[in-house]
């Protein structure tokens, strides 16, 4: 039966097919699921997002692993009760109306699962009204939205204002390349994370703080 170490190491080279194979080994020896979740699946991805964060790893990678993370846990989820499924959080996520690009977005959304959080991707090009239907449904403690265009990122402050209109009580953070510290505090976003890794950070300190 694999151990924890090399079920990590799995997940951080991005092996799939191994994951898969030694998630199910270690469900055959009754290693207990949310075990396998938190010392193997998720300590892998701990790994990887500073890696990526300091220029060690790449996208492509980072994906891979997110995607071995995933398979492995996909085996795991039926045998945990919903309620015990361990999660920190939950984050809406979505491209900003006008924006077709998902790849920064999605990688954002797999790192904060992998972290721990559950998280509701709306998918790209979402309008104000979506994103205020969806957290008046799903009550997230955070949205995050995510623009590529100098174009779109004008569309953030839409949903902030709308937000705001509304009276509602979420935090708002805001990535993807043309976006700015001064960006964000210009349209009153409560944060901005630059990459993946840094969003998962924020979230778990504004979680905290609220
Ligand atoms: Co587009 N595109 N694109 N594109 N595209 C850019 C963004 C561009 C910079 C290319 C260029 O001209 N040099 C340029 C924008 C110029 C500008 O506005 N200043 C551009 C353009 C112009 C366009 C079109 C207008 C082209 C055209 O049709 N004439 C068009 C627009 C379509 C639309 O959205 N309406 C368009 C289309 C496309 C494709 C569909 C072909 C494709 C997108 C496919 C997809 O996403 N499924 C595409 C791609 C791939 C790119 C580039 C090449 C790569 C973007 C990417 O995926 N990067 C891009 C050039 C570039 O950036 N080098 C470009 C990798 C990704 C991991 O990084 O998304 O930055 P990024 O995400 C990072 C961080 O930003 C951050 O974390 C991520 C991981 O570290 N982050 C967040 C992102 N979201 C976050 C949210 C957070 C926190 C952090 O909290 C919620």
């Amino acid at each position: 039966m694999a151990d924890f170490e090399s079920l990590t190491q799995s997940v951080i080279s991005g092996r799939e097919a191994q994951v898969r194979e030694q998630t199910a080994a270690m469900v055959a020896a009754g290693v207990k699921p949310l075990e396998i979740i938190n010392q193997g699946l998720i300590a892998g991805m701990n790994i990887v997002g500073p890696r990526f964060k300091n220029g060690d790893m790449f996208v492509p990678e980072v994906l891979m692993a997110a995607k071995a993370m995933a398979a492995g846990i996909e085996i795991v989820r039926p045998l945990i009760a919903d309620t015990d499924m361990p999660s920190i959080g939950k984050i809406l996520i979505g491209t900003v109306r006008g924006d077709l690009h998902d790849i920064g977005k999605n990688l954002v959304a797999m790192m904060l699962e992998s972290g721990g959080f559950t998280v509701i991707n709306l998918g790209i090009d979402i309008p104000a009204e979506k994103f205020v239907a969806a957290i008046k449904e799903h009550k997230p403690g955070v949205v995050g939205m995510s623009a590529l265009l100098t174009t779109t990122m004008l569309n953030m402050k839409e949903v902030i204002d709308l937000i705001n209109e509304e009276g509602l009580q979420v935090k708002c953070i805001i990535g993807g390349a043309p976006i700015s510290q001064e960006f964000a505090d210009e349209i009153g976003a409560d944060g901005y994370a630059p990459d993946a890794a840094s969003a998962v950070e924020l979230c778990k300190k504004l979680l905290a703080a609220s």
